[in-house]
């Protein structure tokens, strides 16, 4: 066990709280001001507009914010971003460095006592840096001599499996592919990823009843559909470019339905800022419908609606249901139908939170219309019973053949700007054995057959001590993970821990007890090799693969490609590789020719990609043609959830300020919500803040609950807040020290950390 003494969870201590008024719009000028003011305090104005010029244009880079795609068509000369995707540049082509002498003189003890917003501030990393175990100061290393000390150390495990491989979802197509190779040539499957821990409930659902793991619509879609249902998901904040999806919607006369514990801005009112008789007219009003869900009462709400659904049809039979559309492509109708006869309507409507004559509103819309789209994300994908409520999405859709027609599907909203794409290029630790036999095929190597570890798994052996090495190809592990002390303390178990990474975080300090950081290029930068300046691809939520190309200089000339960098450590490990490990990284043009050789979708893709827009992967569902047994979609049968939490005890989500991506803190502030310049805050139902005999702002602890075991974090500020009764909501990642690491969802495993039984102590 590393005996450093690092701090885990970041500080318990307050910032300055400042209340004002929730917004009720989103976007507008103070969008674009608060823009503004990123870009320049990050790297300066004129450079900043620079930047921005290239951002998602068909000659430019991938946004690295979130994965919502771009139009296919004719891209805004103003720009093709949002506030949040500029934040997300600011922060990267920042102008601020950690350099070595940055970590000489301050030691990861010491670092690791500031705030996350703090750490991230401090930088780019300019140098691969090596953490000696009797050290608490990164020194500079050659790249060299870190691949060797990385070849070395996984030579000497006694099984491949003691190395453990994480992926966050900012990597290329072909850098994930070049990864979990390396990975298999090794001969371990142990590749968690974000994804376990984010749509993993969407993939395990979507896969068992649609066949494949993916949304089906594409952004035309949405623009044509009658409704959309946005379910568990802030979009104002984490998507907003799929606003204007909304508003396109909105404007063909589509019936928009958001479904949350909380009212979130944006949700309400749009105003593109990148439209001038938008801002005059002061925006579109986004939302018709607001139905103030429980936490976790949604699997409730959408039996109680499907029940006064088939009621209708039962009437008018053929008239609510597409009947035809179920004979011809659906299984199991009939369990279905038993199952929803048999749904306790009031039960349902008292676990949903909503009243009755909200559900009936909402049934009578979904009865009358034929094209339906759902959007979710986190609010659904976080729960114990996560798949059974997306199935139950799916039967919704089902029952209305509103999957694989213009203006109808799924939409799970994917988080990460390639995450989707990492997956397609096989970064999973349960991968498909006909993926397995191409690889094994194509590369003359032998592959594993065992599933990996998961996130969650993995974390677990750390803590028995099963794993030796972990290496993560960008991302946070430590604070994006459950259960923070635990985790922690599962890491500092590993001998040597290794992050391929753009910018300082905590997992760069609680670490093994060795830990080397090796810096990499970010999109917006160009890329050079032996053979010249590369591209890479991504995939974005819709399931199309595009170009992206970076074109400013690297944040410090010292810096290596996600690729060159595995191709080092390949190198470094392989005596006598069959596979060319160096053609691959002078030349991205040979990793795509063998992504073509070995993943469907994928032929001659060097020519494809040529294409501006990109191009569509395939996708049976947008085809009615399900990759399942008799190529049909199966119905499920989903019960009522377990929403008990004992008498004066809250359940908890953790979420995103308008100021963050995932760990990284760009900002104190939440300004749609209202909070200024604090995190650790604790929103809460007024009436609940009386009954508790609370009062605002009064500073409180929290106690989680689970299988009896307490956890306890500290200081968080009372902010009244209209948020559904019985249900309080912090801020991820200062509350993941109360997300219990054995709380997870049926069948994804992924951590529960929308549904925390706590208690509120003064
Ligand atoms: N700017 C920015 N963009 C991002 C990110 C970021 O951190 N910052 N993160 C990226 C990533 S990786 C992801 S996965 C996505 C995340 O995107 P979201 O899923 O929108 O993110 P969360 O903040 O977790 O918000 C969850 C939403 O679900 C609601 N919710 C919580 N529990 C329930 C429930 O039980 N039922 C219902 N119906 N609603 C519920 C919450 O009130 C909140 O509005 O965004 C991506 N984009
Ligand atoms: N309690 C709670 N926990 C959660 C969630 C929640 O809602 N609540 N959400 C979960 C979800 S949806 C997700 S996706 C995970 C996120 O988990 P992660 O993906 O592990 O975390 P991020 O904060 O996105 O990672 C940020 C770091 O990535 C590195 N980075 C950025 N760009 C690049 C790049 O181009 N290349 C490389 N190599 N590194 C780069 C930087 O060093 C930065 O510090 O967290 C999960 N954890
Ligand atoms: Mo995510």
């Amino acid at each position: 066990m590393s005996n450093r003494k690092v701090q885990i969870v970041p500080p318990e201590e307050f910032s300055s709280l400042k209340l004002t008024e929730r917004k009720e719009k989103a976007a507008g000028i103070p969008a674009l001001i608060s823009s503004m003011k990123h870009i320049s305090e990050e790297l300066g104005i004129w450079q900043g507009i620079k930047v921005l010029n290239k951002m998602n244009q068909k000659d430019g880079f991938d946004c690295p914010g979130c994965a919502w795609p771009d139009p296919d068509g004719k891209r805004s000369s103003l720009g093709e971003y949002c506030e949040n995707g500029v934040k997300a540049i600011a922060e990267e082509a920042t102008t601020k460095k950690v350099t070595p002498e940055f970590l000489k003189k301050h030691s990861v003890e010491e670092i690791s006592k500031w705030t996350d917003y703090a750490i991230g501030k401090a930088g780019r990393i300019t140098e691969p840096m090596y953490l000696k175990e009797s050290s608490s100061y990164y020194e500079p290393i050659s790249w060299k001599k870190a691949f060797e000390i990385i070849g070395n150390k996984l030579n000497n495990l006694s099984s491949p499996d003691e190395a453990v491989f994480y992926t966050s979802g900012r990597t290329s197509n072909e850098a994930a592919y070049m990864y979990q190779l390396f990975v298999r040539q090794l001969g371990t499957n142990n590749l968690p990823d974000c994804s376990n821990m984010c749509h993993e409930s969407s993939g395990t659902a979507l896969s068992e009843t649609l066949g494949i793991g993916k949304g089906s619509v594409t952004l035309e879609d949405l623009h044509i559909a009658e409704v959309i249902v946005v379910m568990g998901q802030n979009p104002g904040t984490n998507h907003p470019r799929m606003l204007s999806a909304l508003e396109k919607c909105k404007e063909n006369g589509g019936k928009i339905i958001t479904i949350n514990p909380i009212p979130e801005a944006g949700n309400n009112v749009f105003i593109d800022p990148q439209n001038p008789l938008s801002i005059i007219k002061g925006g579109e009003k986004i939302n018709d419908i607001f139905l103030q869900v429980k936490i976790n009462g949604d699997i409730a709400l959408l039996k109680a609606v499907l029940y006064l659904m088939l009621e209708a049809e039962t009437n008018q039979p053929g008239k609510v249901f597409d009947l035809d559309f179920i004979n011809e492509h659906c299984i199991n109708y009939d369990e279905f139908i038993n199952d929803i006869k048999k749904t306790d309507f009031n039960k349902a409507v008292a676990e949903s939170g909503i009243s009755e004559t909200e559900i009936r509103a909402f049934a009578e819309l979904l009865i009358e219309k034929k094209k339906i789209i759902v959007c979710w994300a986190m609010g659904l994908t976080q729960h114990k019973n996560a798949v059974n409520t997306i199935r139950e999405v799916v039967n919704l859709l089902l029952v209305k053949g509103s999957i694989g027609k213009p203006g109808a599907g799924t939409c799970p909203v994917r988080g990460h700007s390639n995450v989707q794409g990492d997956r397609t290029m096989g970064i999973w630790e349960k991968p498909n054995p006909d993926f397995l036999n191409k690889l094994e095929e194509h590369f003359s190597i032998q592959c594993p057959r065992e599933d990996g570890y998961d996130a969650v798994e993995a974390i677990k052996a750390m803590n028995e001590n099963k794993v030796r090495v972990f290496m993560a190809m960008g991302g946070n592990f430590i604070s994006a993970t459950p259960d923070s002390e635990y985790t922690g303390k599962a890491m500092q178990n590993c001998d040597l821990t290794i992050q391929v990474s753009t910018k300082l975080n905590r997992s760069h300090l609680v670490t093994g007890k060795e830990a080397l950081i090796l810096p990499c290029i970010s999109r917006s930068e160009t890329d050079i090799q032996a053979t010249g300046k590369q591209f890479i691809t991504v995939e974005n939520s819709m399931g199309i693969v595009h170009k992206s190309k970076g074109s400013f200089d690297p944040a410090s000339p010292h810096l290596q490609s996600e690729h060159a960098i595995i191709a080092g450590i390949a190198n470094a490990t392989f005596k006598n590789s069959p596979i060319n490990w160096t053609a691959m990284k002078d030349d991205y043009n040979i990793v795509r020719n063998h992504i073509a050789a070995t993943i469907p979708g994928f032929e001659n893709f060097n020519e494809k990609v040529q294409q501006p827009s990109g191009f569509y992967l395939p996708n049976g569902a947008r085809e009615r043609n399900f990759n399942l047994p008799d190529k049909k979609a199966k119905f499920t049968v989903n019960p009522l959830a377990e929403n008990k939490v004992a008498k004066d005890n809250f359940i908890m989500m953790t979420i995103r300020t308008h100021d963050q991506y995932n760990t990284t803190i760009y900002g104190m502030d939440d300004r749609y919500r209202g909070i200024i310049n604090e995190r650790r805050v604790i929103l809460m139902n007024k009436s609940d803040i009386e009954e508790s005999n609370l009062q605002a702002e009064q500073i409180v602890h929290l106690t989680s609950f689970f299988n009896g075991e307490e956890r306890i974090a500290h200081n968080f500020k009372i902010v009244p807040y209209n948020i559904a009764k019985g249900c309080v909501a912090t801020y991820f990642p200062e509350t993941n020290v109360l997300v219990p690491i054995d709380s997870v969802a049926d069948k994804s495993n992924t951590p529960v950390s929308k549904f925390i039984e706590v208690a509120i102590s003064h």
